[in-house]
């Protein structure tokens, strides 16, 4: 008897062959683990040297974000055998389908962080204020207020959290100077009495700091005259001097 020529059977990382014996001349096929793809020939012979020849296949990784994105709604993964599905920020795995996302409602814990108001919207949140007086901390010195130099300003806890926080509105100071200048003007002619009234008002409106003059300037002139007329009436006398001629001459009376 003569025993048959063997040839040992190849490990295959991920991946396995069709038969537990090969003998010379056996064909054997290698099959790979899901996720992995095979690289070389897929059925390899039992050669007389006892061996499947210098080619022996392998199981290579398949990277399933290459085409289609894995079937993920928004980001894939590739993984040694697998991939995986995630989710941009504000968004979660579905627990029914892990390759879609659904919206994280972030009002739902501790209001969002948010001071005030806090509205949930898909893939996000927004805070606001809904207090009379109060507006939304959107920057490092929003209504005069200062983010304490050991925070940022970004984080839930800080005393000033930019987007969440609600400050109190700028006080507008309203401070107006209003300056009035009257003149007043007599003009008097003869010795008359001349008496003039004048009367000033101003009105300032300001917005913030700010200082505005108003001048108004009342010119009330008041003219009174005094004409005195001197009005010389005169009288025509005629007297008969004598029957031959007329003496006319004009005389003036005060
Ligand atoms: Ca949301």
């Amino acid at each position: 008897m003569f025993s048959e020529l063997e040839c040992p059977l190849p490990h295959i990382n991920h991946g396995s062959v069709s038969k537990n014996k090969a003998v010379l001349g056996d064909d054997i096929t290698v099959t790979c683990e899901s996720g992995y793809e095979i690289s070389g020939a897929t059925i390899i012979e039992c050669y007389p040297n006892q061996t499947f020849g210098e080619n022996i296949p392998s199981c290579q990784d398949v990277n399933e974000c290459a085409q289609t994105t894995g079937g993920c709604a928004q980001t894939c993964t590739n993984t040694v055998g697998s991939f995986l599905c995630s989710c941009r920020p504000g968004y979660k795995v579905s627990p029914i389908d892990q390759t879609q996302c659904v919206d994280i409602n972030e009002c739902d814990v501790l209001n969002g962080g948010c001071d005030q108001k806090c509205d949930n919207n898909d893939g996000s949140y927004r805070c606001s204020c809904n207090e009379a007086g109060y507006v939304l901390f959107t920057k490092d010195h929003t209504s005069n207020y200062r983010i304490p130099a050991e925070e940022t300003g970004m984080l839930p806890g800080d005393r000033f959290y930019i987007n969440h926080s609600c400050v109190r509105a700028y006080q507008i100071i309203r401070q107006c100077v209003c300056v009035c200048v009257c003149v007043c003007v007599c003009v008097c002619a003869c010795a008359c009495a001349c008496a003039c009234a004048c009367a000033c008002a101003c009105a300032c409106a300001c917005v913030r700091v700010r200082v505005r003059v108003c001048v108004r300037v009342c010119l009330c002139v008041c003219i009174r005259a005094c004409v005195r007329a001197y009005v010389h009436l005169c009288m025509l006398h005629v007297f008969v001097v004598s029957t031959t001629y007329y003496n006319v001459f004009v005389h003036c009376l005060d």
